[in-house]
């Protein structure tokens, strides 16, 4: 567990306080009211895996606000046990391109969703970060507030088991321990992990389209290309056309990647679920079921670890071939954090040495052109590195504090306080609390006022130096 008690660390500095209030600041002025939007101009509503990190942030402000932003979007859940990717909550005054016309779930009746769907949402999904929330909002509450929070948790509970049921099932047909993603937009956008399968893909011309993205940041280079979006918009248009029916997409469609790094989120999900079975009172089928689908992901990303570059390998379904490439997602086995015990201890204590060796290699973390020794979403010794192009390499906040926690669940303590130190200097440079980074000269990428970087900076302000 890094921070135990709410509030500022205490050995925090001035600075520290200072930049604990602008994160505070910036959650407050995004909260919509229950929710927070994912940004204040370009990402306006609900975001699934956003809101996860924004309930860790709120934890350190306070704990029923930061379980209100996951039960309202729970509320959202698809009768799949779905959670959607983004909750369109916003309303017509905040445009945001795709709007929930392009997604059109109401009318979808393979999931059965439609016409009781909560609320407007698409019809995809994010990595689970949620369970890892909710451990931390448990860890943050004061003992004169447990009671009710505990009874909140009892009642979340079982719809957060329903959504890991959904994706070791319905997105893992084969039971192999990784979950299938079915879009982009599932996560990291244009990550070059994507390319090749996307290069497969024929989009025929999508029709006229007006993308907010570029306009809002003035510089279409931190964006995904059109070629991108022109498949983004096809995807969407197939997943409509299969009905979002899990079945048919796994029959039919042309996008399925066994991705490693959303996998690996599942797994330590997994065991933060766990760790909170007796605070909401888990019957025993529910722990012996949290537990097999861990051990199961462990082993799947096992199967997936490459010995030779020390990193974890994507695998394309439709074209049944590995995905090589030197990014971030290599380093499942360490977002995991799961390497040390249950069935496959021995095989993971190998693959630990190696990750963290690969870690601070020259290709990652060693680079001396970097401006601190963080994670780039791409390596920069990768052809299809870009320093400023959104996934293609520059540093996200939120990546490195996964990677923060996992470092310090596996014992790494001084690499992960290394880190957090060198993630604030990030942060409290240049910019106000941006989406992502430029990972030689630091300089702040994408929207300003980004929430989720807003929220893991409280956490890590929360911990000693
Ligand atoms: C980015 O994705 C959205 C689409 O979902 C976009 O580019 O418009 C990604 O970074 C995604 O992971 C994130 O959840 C979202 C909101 O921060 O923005």
């Amino acid at each position: 567990m890094l921070n135990a008690a709410p509030g500022p660390a205490p050995d925090a500095t001035e600075e520290d306080l200072a930049l604990r209030d602008r994160a505070a600041g910036v959650l407050r002025e995004n909260d919509a009211g229950g929710w927070t939007r994912a940004a204040p101009r370009l990402y306006p509503h609900q975001w699934s895996w956003d809101s996860a990190f924004i309930a860790i942030g709120w934890a350190h402000l306070d704990t029923g606000r930061a379980l209100t932003e996951l039960e309202g979007l729970f509320a959202a859940q698809w009768p799949t046990g779905m959670v959607p990717h983004i909750v369109f909550r916003a309303g017509p005054d905040h445009p945001y391109f795709p709007g929930p016309e392009w997604w059109d779930c109401p009318n979808s009746v393979g999931t059965g969703a439609a016409p009781g769907l909560p609320a407007a949402t698409t019809g995809i999904c994010q990595p689970p970060v949620h369970a890892l929330a909710v451990r931390r909002i448990w860890e943050l509450t004061p003992p004169a507030g447990r009671p009710a929070i505990r009874e909140r948790i009892r009642a979340l509970y079982p719809r957060l088991v329903a959504w890991h049921r959904y994706l070791a099932t319905q997105r893992d047909p084969e039971g192999s321990g990784l979950v299938t993603t079915y879009h982009p937009w599932e996560g990291t956008d244009n990550s070059p992990r994507w390319d090749r399968a996307l290069a497969r893909i024929q989009a025929p011309d999508p029709g006229p389209y007006t993308r907010l993205d570029a306009r809002e940041l003035g510089d279409p280079s931190q964006r995904p290309a059109d070629w991108d979006y022109d498949r983004y918009l096809h995807l969407v248009g197939l997943l409509r056309k299969y009905r979002y029916d899990d079945a048919q997409i796994y029959r039919h469609y042309p996008f399925l990647i066994k991705d490693v790094f959303f996998s690996a989120v599942l797994v330590a999900a997994n065991a933060a679920l766990l760790d909170l079975a007796d605070v909401a009172g888990a019957s025993d089928g529910d722990r012996e079921q949290l537990a097999r689908w861990l051990d199961r992901g462990q082993a799947g990303l096992a199967a997936r670890f490459d010995a030779g570059s020390g990193l974890c390998v994507d695998y394309d379904v439709r074209a049944e071939q590995d995905i090589r490439l030197r990014t971030f997602a290599g380093f499942a086995p360490l977002f995991a954090r799961a390497l040390e015990d249950g069935q496959h201890a021995g095989q993971c204590a190998g693959q630990r040495d190696a990750q963290l060796r690969a870690l601070d290699s020259g290709d990652f973390c060693g680079d001396p052109r970097l401006r601190w020794r963080l994670l780039p979403s791409t390596s920069p010794a990768e052809p299809a590195f870009e320093p400023r192009t959104y996934w293609r390499g520059p540093v996200w906040p939120v990546i490195s504090w996964l990677l923060t926690e996992a470092l310090t669940a596996l014992g790494a303590t001084a690499r992960a306080a290394e880190m957090r130190r060198d993630s604030l200097a990030q942060i409290a440079g240049d910019g106000d609390f941006a989406e992502y980074y430029e990972p030689f000269t630091g300089k702040p990428l994408g929207s300003q006022c980004q929430s989720w970087t807003a929220a893991v900076t409280l956490d890590w302000l929360a911990a000693p130096r």
